[in-house]
């Protein structure tokens, strides 16, 4: 075949119907028994997407953008899986995706010039190209606590929940962890359980989500517009249309006009409006400092018990250098008398007991049910966990050992004809991820057309161009207030994990403009032979 896509969730769809559309031969391998990749997965109450669904959702077709109806704001996960599914089956895609096969090894074998993937199953799949559709957040991971195996109740990972769903209904529930996963589940499970224990070692900021019913006129207004707010998207740095550019420094207004403005925006909703407030919260500490400040004391007044609301206040890191989360009711539910917030920073976990979990204090807690909503080996996991190797001797976990390098965040050096969809190096995760997702399957797709046209069969990125990348992607970074938050962005939530500041924040619009520049020129920075 001419391309295996290893990945069934967005990415890999959409790599199916834009290489099949130029005539090749396709197929994506999906380990899961459906296609919808995150969405597919991660099931657990609450789970919905934290940008708006007119934005969150496939450009490349008109009919299908004007025919889908979003009920809500924001999609849920089943809203969004039902959607991916309408998809699979609008463009008949699902002929050329084979489910519950997990792809385990790649090996590129220079003479013949070929790919050769492994599956599972033992079946040997051979292929001219190989894209990587694996998804940055697909490798949960649960902390290697001491004595989980013999913990007498269940527990449940976010990213690997249940189809039939769970009921915590009268059940004495832990949680562990509270990023985007653990802020939007523990104020749904606070409703179901009899008591509900949040464990807690860093506060994460979250603004309110202001979800609710999509607006008739809202929607005809979005719909109206499409082409043109997609493209008004894709000129934006998180690709995202309908936000004015802010014009000034957060420090360059007083304080009234400010707060004003935040409080303005926390009335609106939504991550993006706010933390492009002013020109500078992202790279300036002073002017997020003013940011972070006014969301700490929301925190302070929505929550009535002093000691928790401090608790819950973020203090290690400026407001937007982890993911920032979105919630219905999260700060509230901490009002709650079934709800109970413990700090495991100042006396973390020391294991998983038969009856609950203890900390290194001696505290113990009774649970019948724990959730790990611990995250994932973010960005790298994916790739890392197939083996990947040449004939040549490239090892893509000892190209990766220090830090995962590529060129663009689409190819790596040494590792001819692999194209990766939205890798580390690239801005995918810090923007709308299917706007991400389309424009670099699009550049592959138009590489590879490229390459047919003017007779190659093998393309990779220079080692100095995919040095010079690293390095730039580095330098931005450096020039943000990124770099001071210990954040998946950064490996750091896996013990021993490289500590690289691993996705481009330079923004969806420089960097789109530099792929183009570079296909332009011929693919400057790429050996085509
Ligand atoms: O995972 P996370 P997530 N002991 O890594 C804690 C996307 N997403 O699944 O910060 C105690 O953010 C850890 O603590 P710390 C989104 O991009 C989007 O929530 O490392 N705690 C942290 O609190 C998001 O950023 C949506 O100190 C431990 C938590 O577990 C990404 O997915 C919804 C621990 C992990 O938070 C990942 O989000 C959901 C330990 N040993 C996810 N180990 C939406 O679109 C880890 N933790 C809304």
């Amino acid at each position: 075949m001419d391309v295996a896509i290893v990945g069934g969730g967005l990415a890999g769809l959409y790599s199916i119907h834009r290489l099949r559309g130029m005539g090749l031969k396709v197929r994506a391998y999906e380990a899961g028994s459906g296609v919808g990749g995150t969405w597919f997965w991660n099931r657990y109450p609450g789970a919905r997407c934290d940008v708006e669904s007119l934005e969150y959702s496939y450009s490349f077709s008109n009919e299908l953008q004007q025919e889908w109806k979003w009920p809500e704001r924001y999609g849920t996960q089943p809203e969004i899986l039902k959607y991916i599914n309408h998809v699979a089956d609008r463009f008949d895609l699902r002929r050329d995706v084979q489910l519950n096969t997990r792809i385990v090894s790649a090996h590129f074998d220079s003479k013949a010039g070929e790919w050769i993937l492994k599956t599972d199953g033992g079946e040997e799949i051979r292929a001219r190209y190989c894209v990587m559709a694996a998804g940055n957040l697909s490798t949960p991971r649960v902390p290697d606590f001491k004595g989980l195996q013999s913990f007498k109740g269940k527990w449940y990972h976010s990213g690997l929940w249940p189809h039939e769903g769970v009921d915590f209904t009268g059940l004495r529930v832990g949680v562990i962890g509270t990023g985007s996963s653990g802020v939007q589940m523990i104020p749904i499970i606070a409703q179901q359980a009899k008591h509900l224990t949040v464990f807690q070692r860093t506060a994460n900021f979250s603004l309110p989500a202001r979800n609710g019913p999509m607006e008739p006129e809202r929607e005809r207004s979005h719909k109206a517009e499409y082409p043109a707010r997609r493209a008004a998207a894709a000129d934006t740095p998180f690709a995202i249309a309908g936000h004015a550019k802010p014009t000034k420094s957060a420090l360059d207004v007083s304080d009234d006009e400010r707060n004003q403005s935040y409080e303005a925006k926390w009335q609106e909703g939504g991550s993006i409006s706010y933390l492009y407030a002013y020109t500078d919260l992202l790279v300036n500490k002073q002017s997020n400092d003013t940011a972070s400040e006014f969301v700490r004391n929301k925190i302070r007044s929505m929550v009535k018990d002093k000691r928790t609301g401090e608790l819950l206040a973020p203090k290690d890191h400026p407001i937007g250098t982890k993911r920032l989360c979105l919630d219905t009711n999260y700060y509230e539910t901490y009002n709650r008398p079934n709800v109970g917030l413990v700090d495991v920073r100042s006396d973390p976990i020391a294991q998983i007991t038969e009856a609950g979990l203890r900390t290194e204090g001696g505290q113990t807690f009774e649970l019948d049910a724990i959730v790990f909503a611990t995250g994932f080996d973010a960005m790298t996991g994916a790739l890392r966990e197939i083996d990947v190797r040449t004939s040549d001797g490239a090892i893509l976990r000892d190209h990766w050992e220090g830090g995962p390098l590529t060129y663009l965040g689409l190819m790596m050096s040494g590792f001819p004809n692999m194209f990766v969809v939205t890798g580390p190096g690239s801005p995918g995760v810090k923007t709308q991820m299917i706007a991400s997702i389309e424009q670099h399957v699009d550049w592959i797709a138009d590489c590879i057309g490229h390459m047919r046209k003017e007779g190659f069969s093998r393309i990779e990125p220079s080692p100095q161009a995919e040095m010079d990348w690293v390095h730039h992607v580095n330098k931005v970074a450096d020039s943000t207030l990124y770099p001071l938050a210990n954040s998946w962005y950064m490996g750091a939530n896996i013990p021993g994990k490289p500590r690289v500041f691993m996705p481009y924040v330079g923004g969806f619009d420089r960097y789109k403009r530099h792929c183009d520049a570079v296909a332009a020129k011929g693919y400057e920075g790429f050996e085509l032979s």
